[in-house]
């Protein structure tokens, strides 16, 4: 079985940026929900539990169509905010480290320029999901959209930073406002776990 691995720091570590509230229903109910869920359809075929949950996303052709659903969305989930607790820390923020900053330049010209694209695109996502970024096989970055729980995995892209904008997310604090929700989520991420992520081998 997938195991909910914990949070890498407490509910509040976050605050003022994101709640203490939103922080414990949505690592309990929400991403608790989408790894019991992922679990119950894998348990159907064993053969899937011994692959990693992204190998799976990598490879949605080759899931049995009766799981094909909940694999997509619960193992999306899963893998999603797991991704999504990694990139985030406390008394974080600022500029990206080394790497990063140097692809980031490469790729968009400048940190601001990456950083309101990137707001834009989070903004823009029309109803549930998230906003990415995400490396090809040659480390180029690039940012992306998706619905629901749609991993850039399934498309063959790694992904290095993401952002939740699913209603969840920030509905607790922030209401309708998921401008002011984006721009104070500057503020907790984690740029070291992004570098870790970017220069990792996939
Ligand atoms: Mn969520």
């Amino acid at each position: 079985m997938y195991e909910l691995q914990p949070l890498p720091y407490s509910y509040d570590a976050l605050e003022p940026w994101i709640d203490a509230k939103t922080m414990e229903t949505h690592y309990t109910k929400h991403h608790k929900t989408y790894c019991d869920k992922f679990n119950e359809a894998v348990t159907k075929y064993p053969d899937l539990l011994e692959k990693k949950p992204e190998e799976l996303l990598s490879d949605l052709a080759s899931i049995p169509e009766d799981v094909y659903g909940a694999v997509k969305n619960h193992g999306g989930g899963f893998v999603n905010h797991n991704l999504f607790w990694k990139c985030m820390g406390k008394n974080k923020g600022g500029l990206p480290t080394d790497s990063v900053l140097n692809a980031i330049v490469r790729d968009f010209g400048s940190f601001e320029v990456f950083k309101e694209n990137f707001s834009k695109s989070a903004l823009q996502q029309f109803g549930s999901g998230w906003a990415w970024l995400v490396k090809d096989e040659s480390k180029v970055l690039k940012i992306m959209n998706l619905p629901n729980q749609e991993s850039p995995l399934s498309s063959g892209l790694i992904p290095v930073l993401c952002l939740d904008v699913w209603e969840h997310a920030y509905y607790l604090k922030y209401q309708n406002r998921r401008a002011e929700y984006i721009e104070n989520w500057w503020n907790v991420v984690n740029w070291g776990a992004v570098e870790e992520l970017y220069n990792m081998h996939t």
